[in-house]
């Protein structure tokens, strides 16, 4: 046997076998328990895999392997989100045609994935892209738009003329588009929206029963934002017009020294006096080119201007001014708010930047120097003078409702979801527009909608979606009344497709039905799902609120899709900078007495853990750690590198190191005996299966490899190996190093994959230990340790431990007060005081 594992050879052949016999196929029907494990599927870049996918998978992978090996039928699938931007700006720049492009990304990502050995059931691959597939996610769009769920309106949005689309307002600041200095404006533009904000009390309630990170469950708890307070009116001064103000805080009215318009408030014009016009039109087209973000950041200099009328506060009836400011959002509550600068932030840096009164109404804090938030108790307020806040709050709006000036309102952060975009590349809506206006939904059995060949794909200024161009495409006769008829020339957004995907990978050759019921019932809810936590409010969040659409239509029979999440930590890398701020990769240098040099010179480098980019030269590509190192190393170093959650660098000189493991392992060969295990081999083989076992079941990969060359360091220095060690340690590491288990396995002289083998069981009794260690001390700290029976009595540890000669000398002659005893852990011997 050669000295080392020779993956070049070993690794193709396994891919072979596996693919040609279906090793992973999912069963459908089955009698088996099911396990649905999914990893976030990437959108396939023109730059191909890095190496952060592959942490997430190699883990998937290893479960999935390891629940087959456990007597589950595991759903382990993979496919492509590859509708998007990216293909489509690499198209306007190329000409090459977005669907030729994919084409070329998916088999580049594709032939990368193989290489990794992972058990995918290839049979179910697919792409959003595909008619196929997305003639059901125009289906589920017809479903949304049944249940008034998807709806057209004329709402603001984040104009990027030079781009040719609306952007998120995560992708705004100053004005500009973040990713290419393009100037942004606000705009009114007529979009598809879907309603969201009816879903938000269960999504919210739905977390509790989810088994996700609680950072992740918070964050989508902040997007979806509940907010529970009382909607106010107010009249505006010498006028029969009323206005509204959403608050938290209605126990504050008497405190409330002027109003604050939002500068889109369509109230803004008629209220604002002649001479106040030129500034407030002013300030409202600065505030235009401002994202909603950067409005309300707190630590913004505050700005605003007069609008010279006023509001009667309703509670005494005193005038307060009405001003204008961008701190206020015509995007949440109703716009406009009643400003309490003694008890709010904002309101406060707001009246002091222009000399407006700050009347205190919750004792407790300070007022001249911050605003006060916390609680308290009510004063200079009339009505709820004396009370404190929660009483007060309810006091007022119980006053307010009797008065019909108000009401108690739970107010959501959540917008409704903006789903139109003016880009070609993505899913057509299956509407028609009828010439006197009306829209008619498509029929089902006319799906899929088929993006129509476009010459220019390129977005216009104006706004026009490109789709405009198909001019055959669009124009087209309703098939219900034969009326002319022309296309919805939006498309989707990117999330649409992958809103479902793990639906359909369920029955994925479904010419019929998106799914079948009976999939459905036996295979969700998905049972882990592993990806990155960027994606903790968009995806997470628009996918949980399709899939409870799809149960209101009793379409799917759990109310969330994702039972078990969990975020793989980012990986990042070494970088090396010279002080001139030249980048070197990390082969160009090299490392003397723990500084580092650029190779075979004096010229120092700074080694910085980053971010990778290309731009630092310190990419990784997976393609030439597997060439060098083979699949089955990078594997597992993906695994040993830290706990998955955590962030960890990318370093070599690692993957060196699992591999010269994997050689260990291979050099152990195949020779075995038949001879019976010793009362110490006993013990280490169930020892290492238990301890391999839970680590895998609580995901903790790193543990469980180390705890691996433990095992390997036991077997190493054996003259000879029982066929039960060798066995269990090639199905124990099988999940990680699949491709090196599965040949030695057959060395072993089995004929048949090991991929369904059981997996390796356990006998607690020969666990038990006969002796412990425990600690003696004398008052509290640590002076030895004893060895001792498991089932020694207190007294015989006692005398055991005052027996020590090293505990006698600590002692000198001390007069001991009394000795405490804790069976298997510690001794404690206390002193008399003084002695
Ligand atoms: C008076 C008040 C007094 C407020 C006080 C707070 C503290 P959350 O928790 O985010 O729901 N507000 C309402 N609509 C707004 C808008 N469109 N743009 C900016 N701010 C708005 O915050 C609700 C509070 O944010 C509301 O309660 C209102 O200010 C402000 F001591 O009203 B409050």
């Amino acid at each position: 046997m050669s000295q080392s594992y020779p993956f070049k050879t070993v690794e193709p052949k396994w891919q072979g076998i596996w693919e040609r016999n279906r090793t992973f196929k999912a069963e459908f029907p089955s009698s088996k328990p099911k396990y649905y494990v999914l990893d976030m599927f990437p959108y396939p870049s023109g730059a191909g895999l890095h190496v952060g996918h592959p942490e997430g998978y190699t883990a998937t992978d290893i479960l999935s392997r390891y629940k087959r090996m456990c007597g589950f039928n595991v759903l382990h699938p993979m496919g492509w989100d590859a509708f998007g931007l990216p293909a489509e700006r690499y198209a306007v720049r190329t000409g090459i045609h977005p669907a030729v492009t994919t084409e070329q990304n998916i088999r580049t990502f594709r032939g990368q994935i193989k290489r990794l050995g992972f058990s995918y059931d290839w049979d179910r691959e697919f792409s959003t892209t595909d008619p196929d597939y997305y003639r059901w996610t125009q289906w589920i769009f017809l479903k949304l738009y049944e249940k008034g769920l998807a709806y057209e309106a004329e709402v603001p949005v984040n104009w990027c003329p030079a781009q040719g689309t609306v952007l998120a307002n995560e992708e705004v600041q100053d004005g500009k588009y973040v990713e290419t200095g393009d100037p942004v404006e606000r705009r009114n533009m007529r979009q598809w929206m879907l309603r969201i904000t009816s879903y938000a009390e269960r999504l919210l309630s739905g977390l509790e029963t989810l088994d996700w990170p609680e950072s992740i469950k918070e964050m989508q708890r902040n997007w979806i934002g509940r907010s529970e307070g009382a909607d106010v009116t107010f009249q505006i001064a010498d006028s029969d017009r009323t206005f509204t103000v959403f608050t938290t805080r209605p126990d504050t009215l008497y405190g409330s020294t002027y109003c604050v318009f939002s500068p889109e408030h369509p109230l803004v014009r008629a209220v604002t006096l002649p001479q106040q016009r030129a500034a407030v039109e002013e300030y409202q087209a600065a505030a235009r080119m401002r994202s909603d973000l950067e409005r309300t950041e707190l630590a913004k200099e505050k700005s605003g201007v007069f609008t010279g009328a006023y509001a009667i506060n309703p509670v005494n009836e005193s005038r307060i001014p009405i001003w204008i400011a961008d701190y206020v959002l015509m995007s949440y509550g109703s716009g406009a708010i009643m400003a309490v600068p003694a008890h709010d932030e904002r309101d406060w840096e707001f009246a002091r930047t222009f000399e407006l009164p700050i009347i205190e109404v919750v004792s407790g804090g300070n007022i001249e120097e911050a605003a006060y938030t916390g609680d308290g108790t009510l004063v200079n307020s009339g009505l709820i003078e004396g009370l404190p806040v929660p009483e007060a709050k309810a006091k007022i709006t119980a006053w307010l409702e009797d008065k019909g000036l108000g009401k108690a309102k739970v107010q959501y952060r959540l917008r409704d979801w903006l789903f139109s975009r003016q880009r070609y590349w993505g899913e057509p809506f299956p509407l028609l527009h009828l010439e006197d206006a009306t829209v008619v939904p498509l029929p089902e059995a006319s799906l899929p909608l088929t993006l129509p060949e476009l010459e220019d794909y390129r977005p216009t200024e104006q706004g026009d979606p490109p789709l405009a161009r198909a001019t055959e495409w669009v124009r087209t006769v309703d098939p219900g009344s034969g009326k002319p008829a022309h296309r919805e020339l939006n498309t989707m957004p990117q999330w649409a497709g992958s809103c479902w995907y793990y639906l359909r990978f369920m029955d994925p050759q479904n010419q019929k039905e998106a799914w079948s019921a009976e999939a459905e019932k036996y295979w969700m809810p998905v049972d882990l799902y592993v990806g990155g936590a960027e994606h903790a409010v968009l995806h997470l969040l628009y996918s949980r609120f399709w899939h409870k659409v799809l149960f209101d239509c009793g379409l799917v029979h759990t109310e969330e899709p994702f039972q078990k999440l969990f975020n793989q930590g980012m990986i990042l890398a070494y970088s090396y900078r010279d002080e001139g701020g030249k980048y070197y990769t990390e082969k160009e240098v090299e490392e003397k007495d723990g500084k580092f040099f650029v190779r075979d010179s004096n010229t120092p480098v700074e080694a910085k853990i980053e971010k990778m980019s290309k731009s630092k030269y310190n990419v990784i590509n997976p393609d030439e750690v597997i060439d060098e190192y083979g699949a089955d190393a990078m594997r597992l170093y993906e695994m040993f590198m830290g706990p998955l959650d955590i962030m960890k660098p990318w370093q070599m000189k690692g993957v060196e190191g699992v591999s010269r493991f994997l050689d260990r392992v291979w050099r152990l060969g195949t020779e075995v005996t038949d001879s019976a295990l010793n009362e110490d081999q006993n013990k280490l083989l169930h020892k290492t299966i238990k301890a391999v076992t839970g680590d895998l079941d609580s995901m903790r990969f790193n543990t469980a490899i180390a705890r691996l060359m433990e095992f390997v360091n036991a077997l190493t220095p054996m003259s000879e190996r029982p066929r039960p060690l060798m066995e269990t340690l090639i199905l124990l590491l099988s999940p990680f190093a699949p491709h090196l288990a599965e040949e030695m396995w057959e060395g072993l002289g089995h004929t048949e994959t090991l991929a369904y083998e059981p997996w390796p069981a356990y006998d607690e009794s020969f666990l038990k230990e006969d002796s412990v260690e425990i600690v003696v001390q004398i008052n509290g700290k640590v002076r030895a340790k004893l060895s001792v029976g498991v089932d020694e009595e207190k007294q015989g540890i006692e005398s055991k431990a005052l027996g020590l000669e090293s505990v006698q000398r600590w002692l000198g002659g001390s007069r001991i007060k009394h000795v405490v005893v804790v069976p298997k852990r510690l001794v404690n011997i206390v002193l008399e005081k003084g002695a």
